[in-house]
């Protein structure tokens, strides 16, 4: 049964009861349908509520129906019938009500919700635009402001937000269903509200400000239709009738479904819950975690612990350096200062989390620790004696991270004697903002250790992929193939603003160049320095980047970079004494620079990152295509209704991506030696997604 029906002095209850999240499928779709003949049939029914049952409300539409033939009754059928059902009904949101979840409460005619239940109609996220009414419905509910922002942008509203702006009627602190049940007898017998549907427009309806609001969009959506489309749809609220406002959206709605963009949506959706459900960890069970030890309170151990603290786990902080200590701690506070200043945390809340937050001053105490997350520089001999102490110190069972982004951390758990329990944890810098977590999987790492990082990485809400051990993992081993790419283009004829506004066009939030600037060159300085006694002597080296460091423009934070910054602006203009240095490099290496095409630029870069890809699947440090593509989307800008680089690549075709690699390795083999795997899945005419 996907959903009850029971029958309480006069008032219908129906109970959604279609784990996990009560999504209007095919069967609930019907089951309502069904609900609503009996009240046509038993006059004895005076008025509805309707809930869902566990934690969620309703989580929209079922995504997993998406791309099938649709099968009847639709949701917009379904709710145009409930919203003129000959009773009140009254939506008592017990938890999330996402979608068409939302769209079922606003065809009832009172909403009252629990504390905790938020709201959103997240459909732009999917690629597609509400497609039950939401568009033209929620306009007339709380104006076309507030709903233009909330549809455009798919977020959530609070609780406490959607009363004060009147998306619901009433916050019920305790035992919500049995306040509706009395609410809705209360409702039996008398006029019902009046629909929705029965308002002719918006009452806040202005055109200038929604063409000034339209231009806004357009230009964040960086290339993604649904968010543009979506406020087509919403204009329609306030241009014509009901009725053929629910027919615009749609055929809107329809259109979007039919796009790429909400292919690579869905699956960048369903890749992100794949992902954190790693295959090697089925049947491993999580260790419980309640105390975690940081070591080093510098930007990345003060971001970890702000993560943590903020998730409700109590973090011991050490640092070898007093001062240091201090530092993070301050930084710490600052950041939930700044959290609650900006509305993203209550005050409490704030409060509670620092005090979860304790320095101490020696390595001993973290002998109760659950989880130790190592945080300190990157040393390889520095952290084989903290490892080294460390396994003395923890308690058994306590499981051992390393936060390092490059360094052989199977080296580091061979230096010790209970490598079962070492692992990675490769957070992304600021840690308590960016949503990617790399677990990194030792040889000899064991699976609950393995499962404990992703479980709490979850808990920190983070999107936690398993990695296996390379230098850079998955995300940072493909990133150096695009950066070089990005440095072989500039130096074989296109200029830093051609390659960044390539990238931007195809959807990034910022290009290569942007990013190289914003993060600071002097990481990459070291980078190649590290790399410096290893590197093999065909691979091409560009010197442009040094250059740019040796004359100290190390990005925003010298003033200057790749481009240039004017005081206090953040978009770099395009600097001469970067195209001076660039020019004697292809003169220093005899190459006659040319005019390089957006289509060269775009494919190299991205068949680069692909081909790398293939590489990492062939050598088992990604378990699959979309764990990439995952990583790829949380962690580095990728633009998820591209899906990711591999799922855009099997989009464009692997022959494609082929073709491309072979022609680049023209002019450079040793860049575009074609991955094994990638030539192996054309010949059998398969994609990634087969592996
Ligand atoms: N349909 C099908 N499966 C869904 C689903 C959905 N709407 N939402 C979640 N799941 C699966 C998910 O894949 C996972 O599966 C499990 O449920 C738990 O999810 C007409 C057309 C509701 C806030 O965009 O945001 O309505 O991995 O891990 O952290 O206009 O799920 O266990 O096999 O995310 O507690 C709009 C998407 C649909 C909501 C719960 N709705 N879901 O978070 O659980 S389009 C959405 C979420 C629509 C209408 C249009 C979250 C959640 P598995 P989870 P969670």
């Amino acid at each position: 049964m996907v959903l009850h029906t029971k029958i309480d002095d006069g008032v219908l209850l129906i109970t959604l009861d279609n784990p996990p999240v009560n999504a209007l499928g095919q069967g609930v779709r019907a089951g309502i349908m069904k609900a609503l003949d009996s009240i046509d049939q038993d006059s004895s029914i005076l008025a509805v509520v309707i809930t869902g049952a566990g934690k969620t409300f309703c989580g929209g539409a079922d995504i997993k129906e998406f791309g099938k033939p649709p099968v009847g009754p639709s949701l917009p059928d379904v709710l145009l019938r409930l919203e003129n059902t000959r009773v009140s009904v009254v939506a008592a949101i017990n938890g999330v009500a996402m979608g068409g979840g939302l769209e079922l409460a606003l065809s009832c005619a009172h909403r009252i919700a629990d504390p905790r239940a938020a709201m959103a109609l997240p459909e732009v996220k999917l690629g597609i635009i509400p497609g039950a009414g939401g568009t033209q419905r929620l306009p007339r509910l709380v104006g076309v402001k507030h709903a233009a922002e909330m549809i455009t942008s798919g977020r959530k509203a609070s609780a406490e937000e959607a009363l004060s702006m009147g998306m619901i009627d009433e916050i019920i602190e305790n035992d919500l269903v049995a306040y509706a049940i009395n609410l809705a007898k209360g409702l039996a017998g008398k006029d019902r509200h009046p629909p929705l549907s029965a308002i002719e427009k918006p009452a806040d309806w202005d055109v200038q400000w929604l063409d000034a609001f339209e231009k806004k969009i357009i230009s964040k959506a960086r290339g993604q239709l649904s968010p543009v489309k979506a406020l087509e749809a919403v204009r329609a609220s306030g241009e014509v009738a009901f009725a053929e406002g629910l027919v615009r959206e749609r055929e809107i709605f329809a259109e979007c479904m039919k796009s790429d963009q909400r292919e690579g949506l869905i699956h960048a959706f369903f890749a992100e819950r794949a992902a954190q459900k790693a295959p090697v960890l089925d049947g491993a069970s999580p260790r419980e975690v309640k105390l975690i030890g940081i070591l080093g309170a510098g930007t990345m151990g003060a971001g970890i612990a702000i993560a943590c603290a903020a998730s409700g786990y109590s973090v011991k902080l050490f640092d070898t350096n007093d001062d240091a200590l201090r530092a993070g701690l301050d930084r710490i506070g600052k950041t939930f200062d700044a959290n609650v200043a900006k509305k993203r945390m209550s005050a409490d809340a704030a409060r509670d989390a620092m005090a979860r937050v304790s320095p101490i001053s020696s390595l001993d105490e973290l002998n109760d620790t659950d989880l130790i997350i190592e945080a300190v520089i990157e040393r390889m001999d520095v952290k084989k004696e903290i490892f080294q102490a460390l396994e003395k110190i923890a308690k058994p069972g306590a499981v051992l991270a390393s936060n390092t982004s490059y360094l052989n951390i199977d080296e580091i758990a061979a230096a010790t004697s209970r490598p079962q329990d070492i692992i990675g944890m490769h957070f992304f810098s600021p840690a308590n903002i960016m949503r990617l977590l790399e677990v990194i999987q030792t040889k000899k790492a064991s699976m609950d250790a393995l499962a404990t990082a992703m479980a709490v990485g979850k808990k920190l809400g983070k999107v936690s992929v398993l990695a296996g051990v390379c230098d850079g993992f998955i995300g940072n081993r493909i990133f150096k193939k695009y950066r070089q790419q990005a440095e072989y283009l500039v130096e074989d004829g296109a200029l830093p603003q051609d390659v960044d506004r390539v990238m931007r066009a195809f959807g990034f939030a910022m290009g290569p160049f942007q990013v190289s600037d914003l993060a600071g060159l002097d990481i990459g300085w070291h980078n190649r320095r590290r790399e410096d006694a290893t590197r093999d002597p065909k691979e091409r080296y560009v010197t442009i980047g040094d250059s740019l460091y040796d004359l100290k423009r190390l990005g925003q934070k010298t003033g200057a970079g790749w481009y240039r910054y004017e005081e206090g602006v953040r978009i770099g203009a395009p600097d001469p004494v970067v195209e001076d240095i660039i020019l004697a490099a292809a003169k220093e290496n005899d190459i006659t620079r040319r005019k390089i095409t957006d289509d060269e630029i775009r494919d190299r870069i991205l068949f680069s990152m692909i081909n790398e890809g293939a590489n990492i699947l062939e050598d088992g440090i990604a378990q699959r295509a979309l764990d990439i593509d995952t990583v790829f989307i949380n962690g580095y800008g990728f633009p998820a209704y591209r899906g990711g680089p591999m799922f855009y690549a099997d989009q464009i075709g692997l022959e494609v991506v082929l073709d491309g690699v072979r022609r680049f390795a023209q002019t450079d083999d040793y860049a575009w030696r074609p991955s094994a795997l990638l030539v192996k899945l054309v010949e059998d005419k398969k994609g990634f997604s087969s592996q």
